[in-house]
């Protein structure tokens, strides 16, 4: 009776091995069939850039059903801010926003994008990425960094936002201002340039740093101001417009090799699309937003935005940085229209 009970046990618990078995094969095979491709970004979930990973992920999950899995992490949890490049590099990220700063480290010329008043608006920024400046360019960055870039987003119009409102007309009045910057060389360079006096602090402290008063302001574009919340900690906003911003839709050098000439396509196409999905929110909400800050109490002044302009540029001209910029390359920017 015991044996008779032992063996059915036995017959039991090995078919019970075998069903989970079969499946957790299956799974696997499963699993290991899609390519993950892991997204960093510091973004916040309501602002556009963040938003626009969904549309990147339901794009190719369309156009190469079951070949990727798009895993989006938000708010700086997976890398830190500006650690995104160096971790594609390492393969342990596929894919990232990086900003114009983030490449400047690594392929020296990108730093005339970083300077003060050079692109114009978001029609000559995509006129610059999309035509032959942005291939040499992104050549450039694609024999340097390892990393591939697909697409570029407008991330918007940088104005400058403080805890206390004060007159601001000239870069002057900036002076003493403790202006939070990101934290590499390039943004403190763009903090100074303004006049004010630059503190590196990561976009995840900015806003518990605005509230205590460690720094009097950030500079951003409108939307993202909205988005972080940082209107209820600020008093002013400054439209100095003084940086049309993008950030760089890249892809790490290995993930993009693994992929066949059409996943290749299919990546593009999805780097275009929540590009595009990020670019027209953007600026439909740019359109806007000044008189909705009004209304919640902010004020809301423009500066002398050429005494700005000239200051600024005047900085970046004579600065070591601009000796990395290829010559006639910032008359090629400028004679785009
Ligand atoms: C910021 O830290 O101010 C910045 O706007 C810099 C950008 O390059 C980008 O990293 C952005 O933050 C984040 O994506 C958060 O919006």
């Amino acid at each position: 009776m015991s044996n008779h009970s032992s063996v059915h046990v036995f017959k039991r618990r090995d078919a019970i091995k075998i069903v989970v078995g079969s499946v957790g094969a299956a799974g696997l095979a499963h699993a290991q069939s899609r390519a993950a491709l892991r997204v960093s970004t510091p973004a916040v979930p309501d602002d556009w850039h963040a938003k626009m990973w969904t549309v990147f992920k339901d794009s190719l999950d369309k156009s190469a059903p079951g070949a990727f899995d798009v895993q989006i992490n938000l708010n700086g949890t997976l890398f830190k801010q500006g650690a995104e490049p160096a971790a594609m590099a390492r393969g342990n990220l596929e894919l990232a926003a990086i900003s114009a700063f983030d490449i400047a480290k690594l392929v020296p010329e990108f730093s005339i994008f970083t300077a003060g008043y050079v692109v114009r608006d978001v029609a000559h920024q995509q006129k610059i990425f999309n035509g032959p400046i942005g291939q040499e360019m992104f050549k450039a960055v694609a024999q340097k960094m390892d990393v591939q870039v697909l697409a570029t987003a407008y991330l918007g119009t940088r104005q400058v936002n403080l805890r206390e409102a004060r007159q601001v007309r000239t870069p002057a009045d900036l002076k003493d201002i403790k202006l939070r910057m990101p934290g590499s060389k390039e943004w403190l360079f763009l903090g100074e340039a303004l006049g004010a006096k630059a503190t590196p602090l990561a976009f995840g402290e900015v806003y518990l740093a605005l509230k205590t008063g460690t720094i009097d302001g950030q500079d951003n574009p409108l939307p993202t101001v909205r988005a972080a919340k940082f209107h209820e900690v600020t008093k002013q906003l400054a439209l100095t417009s003084h940086l049309t911003d993008a950030v760089f839709i890249a892809i790490s050098a290995k993930a993009w090799a693994s992929a066949t000439p059409a996943q290749q396509t299919a990546l593009r196409k999805a780097a275009a699309e929540a590009a595009e999905f990020n670019n027209k929110n953007r600026l439909q909400e740019e359109s806007q937003i000044v008189d909705d800050f009004r209304k919640m109490g902010l004020q809301v002044t423009t500066p002398d935005v050429a005494a700005f302009r000239q200051t600024v540029q005047a900085a970046y001209l004579k600065s070591e940085m601009a000796k990395a910029w290829p010559a006639g390359l910032l008359d090629r920017i400028n004679a785009i229209k």
